[in-house]
């Protein structure tokens, strides 16, 4: 029987996490899926968190940290609830904006399989799409995935994206507590670190819709972070490919 944790990590979402929690209400009911929902919020100074309270959804818990601990670190402590709390069989991650759609989830579940899987809602593959993003943007994502791809020797097609199953036989195999990413990178890293340990990879392509509400928390200390923490990870990669696999694999 699987059982899944989907884990939305949060800063400043107050509008849109009230707006995925009611259409994931609405994909529960219809899809009869029964999954447990994680908010992992930052401690939000506009009340994320406060706001999920109120809502008294008994299938949704909020993961509340400290203060603004970046995107890699608020994944680590979600990981670890899951593991933790030893009932579920795979975790889907997701971000709170809106931006990946409830109306994709029903395909990446399908896409699920027994074993080490990893399943990663994919733009950059004919049938996915990019909605109301800037050009800029649109270049930046390409960019970073055609450089962690050349650099990592992985071919995946979307390596920045968020929008991921990972099956808790993967995440067990992983050392997670030893990943070095703060920030969006960390999508990078569990890629390279689900391949390295052999996961199964499905490219599932995807719709992604850039937010209406509240803003982005991209910033160019993460871009800078994402650069030269894959070249780092690229040159291992090349020169001490056992070593590299030792730090990510148990
Ligand atoms: N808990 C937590 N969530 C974060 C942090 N940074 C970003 N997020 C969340 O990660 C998701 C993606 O961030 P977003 O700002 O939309 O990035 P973009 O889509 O790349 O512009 C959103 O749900 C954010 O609220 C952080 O430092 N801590
Ligand atoms: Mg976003």
């Amino acid at each position: 029987m699987k059982k899944i944790a989907i884990l939305i990590p949060t800063y400043n979402e107050a509008i849109s996490i009230v707006e995925l929690l009611d259409k994931l209400k609405k994909f529960r009911i219809d899809s009869k899926e029964d999954f447990d929902v994680i908010v992992i919020d930052d401690n939000s100074p506009d009340g994320t968190a406060e706001i999920v309270d109120k809502l008294q959804i008994d299938w949704v818990s909020i993961l509340r940290r400290p203060g603004k601990g970046g995107l890699g670190a608020a994944y680590r402590a979600g990981f670890a609830q899951v593991l933790n709390a030893s009932k579920y069989t795979h975790v889907i991650t997701m971000d709170a904006d809106g931006s990946h759609r409830v109306e994709d989830l029903e395909k990446m579940i399908s896409a699920i399989e027994p074993g080490k899987l990893i399943v990663l809602g994919t733009r950059w593959i004919p049938g996915g799409s990019v909605v109301n993003w800037p050009k800029r943007r649109q270049y930046l994502s390409r960019a970073g995935t055609a450089y962690a791809k050349l650099a990592l020797r992985i071919p995946l097609n979307d390596l920045t994206g968020g929008f991921r199953v990972y099956s808790v036989e993967l995440l067990k195999a992983l050392k997670l507590t030893d990943m070095q990413a703060t920030g969006y990178c960390y999508q990078i890293e569990m890629a390279l670190a689900a391949h390295l340990a052999g996961a199964n990879a499905v490219e599932v392509p995807i719709t992604f819709v850039e937010r209406i509400n509240g803003v982005s928390k991209m910033s160019q200390a993460i871009v800078i972070e994402a650069l030269l923490q894959t070249t780092r990870w690229g040159l291992s990669r090349t020169f001490r490919p056992n070593a590299d696999k030792l730090h990510y694999v148990k």
